[in-house]
């Protein structure tokens, strides 16, 4: 019988990468997000290039009670879920502590933190069962600080936390946990951090080779297929241009 992964955060970006590495190697897939037509172009194109089959979920992972109606109710076939990506998250502005804006920090924390946190509790029995695998998707950003960074740092030093505390406290059940932990990569990201700004966003990208969506997927594949006795733990990972937060090469 096929494997199961379920990503959050499947319409675009890396959880729609990570989607297709998996699809091409004949996993099962549960996709959610909150924009429906998306998200159902995913699933479809995935089912037809690979045969899988997949379910696709449209809610916010913001709002704790679709969270646990959607995740916590999965229909039988589909609650044998080997993997759980949390990857739906978000940066919004990129401004100094006293200029930001409080909803906008509201949001990161709701959706990287608490939602992160909600999507795990949900399908905990279900990878208790199946002696499963959690990937959180951190960032460069939590691991350091970077100015004008602020709260969209502290969502993701609370994703490298979060991960810690749920290796020692799952270790008893035999799950797995990693973080994966990119720099710099060109997805939507920056349109939605700045605000449909494309100038803005492209900006971010200008200069240097960036990390693309396909390589955070492959880091997901080689840590979901290592032998069953290993647990990578952590995976920082960066362009050649780029040391971590605060040190990036632009060619002039
Ligand atoms: P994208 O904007 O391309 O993708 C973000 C995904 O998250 C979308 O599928 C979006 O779906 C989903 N999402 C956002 N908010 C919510 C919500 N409230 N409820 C449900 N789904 C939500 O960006 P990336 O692929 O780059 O980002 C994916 C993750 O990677 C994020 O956690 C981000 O912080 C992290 N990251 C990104 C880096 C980068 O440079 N790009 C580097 C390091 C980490 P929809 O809008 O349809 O709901
Ligand atoms: C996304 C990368 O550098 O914008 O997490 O924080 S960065």
């Amino acid at each position: 019988m096929s494997k199961i992964i379920l990503i959050t955060g499947a319409s675009s970006g890396f959880g729609k990468a990570i989607a297709e590495k998996f699809a091409a190697g004949g996993w099962n897939l549960i996709l959610t997000a909150r924009r429906k037509e998306k998200l159902e172009a995913v699933a479809k194109d995935m089912e037809k290039k690979y045969g899988v089959k997949t379910l696709s979920l449209i809610f916010d992972v913001q709002n704790k009670e679709a969270v646990f109606q959607e995740l916590g109710n999965l229909p039988t076939a589909w609650q044998a879920i080997d993997i759980l990506v949390n990857n739906a998250g978000l940066a919004l502005g990129r401004d100094s502590f006293e200029n930001a804006n409080l909803e906008d920090w509201e949001t990161m924390i709701d959706t990287n933190v608490k939602g992160l946190l909600y999507c795990s509790k949900a399908v905990l029995p279900f990878l208790i069962k199946q002696q499963g695998h959690i990937i959180n998707i951190g960032s460069t950003a939590g691991k350091e600080v970077y100015k004008d960074g602020n709260v969209y740092c502290a969502s993701k030093h609370a994703v490298d936390a979060i991960t810690k505390a749920q290796r020692i406290d799952l270790l008893q059940y035999k799950i797995k946990v990693t973080s994966i932990h990119p720099g710099a990569v060109e997805t939507d990201f920056s349109l939605v951090r700045f605000k449909g700004d494309a100038a803005k966003a492209s900006a971010v990208y200008a200069g240097y080779e960036p990390l693309k969506a396909e390589d955070i997927a492959d880091t997901a594949w080689y840590v979901a297929n290592v032998p069953k006795h290993v647990c990578i733990n952590d995976v920082v990972m960066t362009c050649v241009a780029q040391a971590n937060s605060m040190y990036l090469h632009k060619d002039a």
